[in-house]
């Protein structure tokens, strides 16, 4: 009987509804089995899934299959990323309402997911701008305000003076706001901040416990928290600032460097800048220009290092001859350690590019290894590597570290005015999270103002503070702010008539601490504690190399404050933390020198001309230039739809090929070619599954004692199962989906073999059986539909994962080496109990050595025993 072909449509429909109808992913938190929780990172609802989010739910889907399949209670839950600005700016320009919007673009992702086949219990999905989960938030916000961890600070905001409105850092596009064009200034507001700056050292700390994180996102978010160790120095003015300070206090992790200081640096936004700019027009401009560019780190890196001479001179701690000249300078931050430098040009870089150009002295107190002290000097480059202390009075001589050492040691000792000249402090970059946002689409903050009272938190029973529906975006900025009666409330704590807050909070706050909502999604609370800690730390996150840091470090965080309010008892939320590479895909491209418009895979076609491929746009037959392979992205076209591809081929194929091609930390590239390879090879598994379903009997009784054949093939399959269920838990897809392909070649030929004896049915039915169940976690569909076909009666997918049996892994073979006449030619793999006789016919069996002997018997045949065998012709 000839086997129809598989028809992926039909056959993965037929298995979802199964799954969904026996509710197979349904997770319950009493089930008594091991816990295992697999996340992936929830999407943003922009619309449609793209090939990154097959990838990722692919790569969870299998951890999640595995998981269930080896016996654990696995949790693998699906949710939504759902306020930001895109919604807004849909609203804007469609006219449609931002709620409409995500909850359309979630219902079509939804459909888009479910049809991928994946293992997901979605009685638990929820969406970060459900009125339901962001009551919680709002009740978490609360607690931790009341536990300390939230406060109020001034804060500078990108201002578009135009649409006099609040822009996100990615609405600022050189400068100017993304709409209006216009120049953007820095304007201050009052904001809320969450004290991450506090959990700094244990946070850090912590990193070196994350042993099943990748050692890259851990240094990141090193950098990131960015610990430095250094001193707090008093630099004594020689006439008290218009301040009143009779010292300027500076940060430096180089106290080694002292006595190259050649000029002191204040911040633009340093107190005592402020009081001199009031009677100094020419500092006052330089400041608000500085206030115009911003103080971010990157604005500063970018623009070049100048400043106002301030005309305030202090003494050099160690040398009171020596005055030095105190600058504002645009390079120096507020918010990092005091505000205010000593600047040693020779060994800092924007130090020497300041120093130069204001032409301010440049003295060498480091030597590089090998240079002359005498005629050593700074060209335009600062010297910042290790080396000599030298022009250090007592310090010369000595190494970094150890003139670093010495100089804590007697600036401590020393005093001024009753405190001690030098300090030492530890500094960290990690600046508290500020979390306001004025605009509508977000969580509110649930406090009140009232103008007796001050700020009031909202009562706990008076949550949810809920967005309102009637709003507009007639007018630039946030509609909560002029809505005409949202706003109006009263004291929760006076009852006099109040106003309400409008900022709302950082989409990062509503993905800090999803993972753990999961865990009880219905609670009342935030969390149900003892479901949080039960499932939580996930097991296996899975995610984007792009949320390497703040994503993981608020997480981190949140957890940390959730504990200190009871909600949960454990600190770090992600146990195991995998990144996965991109999908790319080839370019193309219109015109001569091809710098054309972008052309999309779907609209060209490619032929092979004279081994050359060559592109040509359907519509036309004009020429394509065929370019680099990139990141699929919408602005050079070259992505592929997901659901073209799962209409076409069927999710199992996507799937396949997602997880074949190359390990799953590196980028794949995405190519008709492959996917039309895993295509095949699923039509392949199909009728060899149906030939052993149809002409081999089912296994029965106990595995039978093989040898030869047999045995060979039990080995394979036992051993394959052993390796792929490695791979599985080190996550190696690409290495198990290569084995698989091995596997199904080695049945094939059994298959097409004579089959003799029941055993050898026995041996092929076991391996197909264990095929069938390896393939599982990745072509689930397939898989179902083939364990039918083998007769089983059981859901594959409530299946238990086969033990191989460690006898038939043992390594059982050994090679010879065949030397012909002294030379080494070849080698035969026989097993180690094979007889010197059965070694001597295996050789004369081999190809080479047949040729060699040219039909006469070998004159000689020594076969030494596990060594080599000789044969003289
Ligand atoms: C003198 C010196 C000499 C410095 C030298 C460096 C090299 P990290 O390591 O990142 O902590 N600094 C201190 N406060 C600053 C601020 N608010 N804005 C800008 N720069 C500031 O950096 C610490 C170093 O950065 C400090 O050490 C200080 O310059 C500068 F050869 O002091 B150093
Ligand atoms: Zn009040």
């Amino acid at each position: 009987m000839a086997t129809e072909r598989y028809n992926a449509r039909e056959v993965e429909a037929r298995w979802q509804k199964v799954w969904n109808d026996k509710d197979v992913f349904v997770t319950h938190n009493d089930d008594p089995r091991d816990k295992y929780y697999v996340l992936e990172m929830f999407p943003y609802p922009s619309g449609r899934i793209h090939m990154g989010h097959v990838r990722n739910y692919a790569m969870g889907d299998v951890v999640a299959r595995y998981k269930r399949a080896k016996g654990f209670n696995v949790l693998h839950p699906m949710g939504w990323d759902a306020f930001g600005m895109p919604a807004e700016n849909a609203a804007i320009q469609n006219n449609v309402h931002p709620k409409d919007w995500t909850y359309e673009n979630i219902a079509a992702m939804r459909d888009q997911l479910k049809i991928m086949g994946l293992s997901l219990d979605w009685t638990r999905e929820f969406a970060t701008c459900d009125v339901g989960y962001y009551t919680q938030q709002q009740r978490l916000f609360l607690r931790f305000l009341d536990a300390g961890l939230v406060y109020r600070k001034n804060a500078k905001v990108n201002w578009d003076p135009v649409d006099m409105t609040v822009l996100a850092n990615e609405q600022v596009i050189d400068g100017r706001g993304w709409r209006s064009g216009a120049l953007v200034e820095q304007r201050e507001l009052t904001q809320w901040f969450f004290r991450i700056s506090d959990y700094s050292e244990d946070l850090l700390e912590a990193i070196d416990t994350l042993d099943r994180w990748p050692d890259k996102v851990r240094l990141m978010q090193k950098n990131w928290i960015g610990r430095s160790e250094g001193l707090r120095v008093r630099f004594e003015f020689t006439q008290a600032a218009p301040t009143g300070d009779t010292a300027l206090e500076i940060f430096t992790t180089r106290p080694d460097t002292l006595f190259g200081a050649s000029f002191m640096g204040l911040s633009p936004d340093h107190p005592i800048s402020a009081k001199l700019a009031e009677d100094n027009p020419e500092l006052k401009a330089f400041i608000d220009e500085c206030k115009r560019v911003g103080t971010s780190e990157e604005a500063i890196e970018k623009a070049d290092k100048n400043g106002v001479d301030t005309g305030l001179r202090v003494m050099h701690p160690l040398d009171r001859s020596l005055e030095l000249p105190v600058y504002v300078a645009n390079f120096i931050l507020m918010d990092y350690g005091t505000g205010a430098i000593f600047a040693c040009p020779a060994h800092d870089q924007r130090d020497l590019d300041f120093a130069r150009k204001y032409g301010l002295p440049v003295k060498p107190v480091v030597l590089p290894k090998d240079a002359d002290p005498a005629t050593y000097e700074i060209g335009t480059e600062a010297f910042t590597d290790d080396g000599t202390i030298f022009n250090s009075d007592f310090m010369n001589g000595m190494s970094i570290p150890d003139a670093k050492e010495a100089i804590a040691q007697k600036l401590e000792s020393v005093t001024v005015d009753g405190a001690p000249r030098g300090e030492r402090q530890v500094n960290y970059r990690l600046r508290d999270w500020g979390i306001s946002r004025q605009r509508y689409w977000g969580c509110p903050i649930p406090v009140i103002h009232c103008d007796d009272c001050g700020v009031v938190p909202e009562k706990d029973e008076n949550l949810p503070v809920q967005l309102p529906d009637d709003i507009n975006f007639d007018k630039p900025g946030n509609p909560l702010d002029r809505h005409p009666t949202w706003r109006e409330t009263t004291c929760p704590n006076c009852g006099k008539a109040a106003r309400r807050e409008t900022d709302t909070m950082d989409t990062f706050v509503d993905s800090s601490w999803y993972f753990a909502r999961f865990t009880a999604p219905g609670c009342d609370q935030p969390t149900d504690p003892e479901a949080a800690n039960g499932w939580l730390p996930v097991d296996q996150y899975i995610g984007g190399i792009e949320h390497a840091i703040l994503h993981l470090l608020y997480s981190r965080f949140f957890t940390r404050a959730m504990q200190k309010v009871g909600a949960l008892d454990l600190k770090e939320p992600f146990k195991g933390l995998f990144t996965q590479g991109m999908v790319t895909h080839e370019t193309y491209r219109l015109g001569e020198g091809a710098n054309g418009s972008w052309i999309s895979p779907a609209e060209i076609k490619i032929e092979d001309v004279d081994g050359n491929r060559r592109a040509t746009l359907l519509d036309t037959g004009e020429d394509v230039a065929i370019g680099s392979i990139e990141k699929m992205s919408k602005s050079k076209r070259n992505t592929v739809d997901p659901t073209d591809i799962i209409d076409t081929y069927g999710a199992d194929t996507a799937r396949w090929f997602m997880l074949s091609d190359s390990p799953p930390e590196r980028d794949v590239i995405w190519t008709e070619d492959g996917v039309q390879g895993a295509w095949r090879f699923v039509q392949r598994v199909w009728r060899l599954i149906n030939e052993i379903s149809e002409s081999i009997e089912p296994r029965a009784g106990s595995a039978p004692d093989a040898s030869g054949e047999v045995l060979e093939l039990r080995r394979a399959s036992h051993k394959t199962l052993a390796a792929v269920s490695n791979d599985l838990e080190s996550l190696g897809f690409n290495r198990a989906v290569a084995r698989l392909y091995e596997l199904v070649n080695t049945i094939s030929k059994s298959v097409g073999n004579d089959i003799e004896d029941s055993s050898m049915e026995y041996a092929i039915r076991e391996a197909a059986d264990y095929l069938v169940q390896m393939m599982a976690p990745m072509m689930p569909h397939l898989a179902e539909e083939c364990w039918s076909a083998l007769g089983h009666g059981n859901l594959i997918s409530e299946a238990k994962w086969p033990v191989a049996d460690p006898a038939l892994l043992a390594e059982d073979s050994v090679t010879y080496p065949i030397q012909i006449n002294g030379k080494r030619r070849g080698e035969l793999e026989i097993a180690k109990e094979a007889s010197k006789e059965e070694v001597e016919a295996a050789t004369l069996a081999l190809d080479f050595v047949r040729k060699a002997l040219q039909g006469n018997a070998p004159r000689k045949l020594i076969v030494v025993p596990q060594r080599i065998v000789n044969v003289v012709v």
